[in-house]
């Protein structure tokens, strides 16, 4: 019998789509399931997503937003806006899901059918540096490096990871790159609405499905990846929209699926070469 494990990323505090995920992993029979960060910030139901995560995840990594809004108001450079909003997020939490998500590991690794495959938020050095699949080779390579922060110091053969919202595989040197999606902030910055196919796409809620013989180091056994999206009830994780630090912006996320700040992402892919239609 293999093992299945669920990786979901990126909850983003949207209730709906995280209760959504975890009922279709718990239909598909699978009980164990990891969470690569982002639990918090952007939507209002942060803490009982965190409650959520604790409860069903038997580990759970440190994503960006855990790092921002956990930090210190009072540090030098933190600008008004800045301020307000790492208040707002903290003043959602109960004191007992702060200090939990202060202490979040890094990094988690395992052998899974002969490989070893490491997971993080966005990289082995930093859980805010942003890889695509547009990316060169050279820059996703850096991925499967070992750092001071990864369990093991060889390469990984395989690596799971968050941060871009976006699903993607690709291979290299024998290798596995797969971004595993986000629960509850799903997107797709390559949009145009003559090309577009359904919306529905960025709307529901993306995660992953690894499975094979956990903890073993012989190659000779079958591992699989299915990428999952599933529905859930936009509605009703938008009735308190009015009661989010940055209302207009959440709902347009999560009912277009794109991100908020358009002018970044459109500044980001231009240095690739990739001109994004407004
Ligand atoms: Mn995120």
């Amino acid at each position: 019998m293999n093992d299945k494990i669920a990786i979901i990323s990126d909850i983003h505090g949207n209730l709906e789509a995280t209760k959504a995920v975890l009922n279709n992993i718990k239909a598909r029979g699978i009980d164990k399931i990891i969470c690569l960060g982002d639990i918090i910030a952007k939507g209002t139901h942060s803490n009982a997503c965190v409650d959520l995560v604790k409860k069903h995840c038997f580990m759970v990594l440190r994503g960006n937003t855990e790092r921002y809004f956990m930090a210190d108001v009072t540090l030098n450079g933190t600008t008004e806006i800045r301020k307000q909003r790492i208040l707002w997020n903290q003043g959602l939490l109960t004191k007992e899901n702060k200090e939990y998500l202060k202490n979040l590991p890094f990094s988690y690794e395992f052998y899974m059918s002969g490989s070893l495959v490491r997971m993080f938020h966005a990289s082995p050095l930093k859980d805010d540096i942003v890889t695509i699949s547009l990316d060169s080779v050279d820059k996703k390579i850096e991925l499967f490096k070992p750092s001071d922060k990864t369990m093991s110091n060889q390469m990984a053969d395989v690596v799971l990871y968050g941060h871009i919202h976006q699903q993607y595989l690709d291979k290299l040197y024998n290798k596995t790159l797969i971004n595993v999606g986000s629960v509850g902030s799903t997107s797709n910055v390559i949009r145009d609405d003559a090309l577009d196919s359904d919306k529905k796409e960025t709307t529901q809620a993306h995660y992953l499905i690894i499975e094979g013989k956990l903890n073993e180091k012989e190659y000779n056994t079958d591992l699989n990846f299915q990428f999952v999206r599933v529905p859930y009830d936009i509605e009703k994780e938008l009735e308190d929209v009015d009661k989010n630090f940055e209302p207009d912006m959440y709902k347009f996320e999560i009912t277009e699926g794109m991100y908020r700040n358009l002018d970044r992402i459109r500044e980001f892919y231009k240095e690739k070469g990739i001109i994004l239609k407004k």
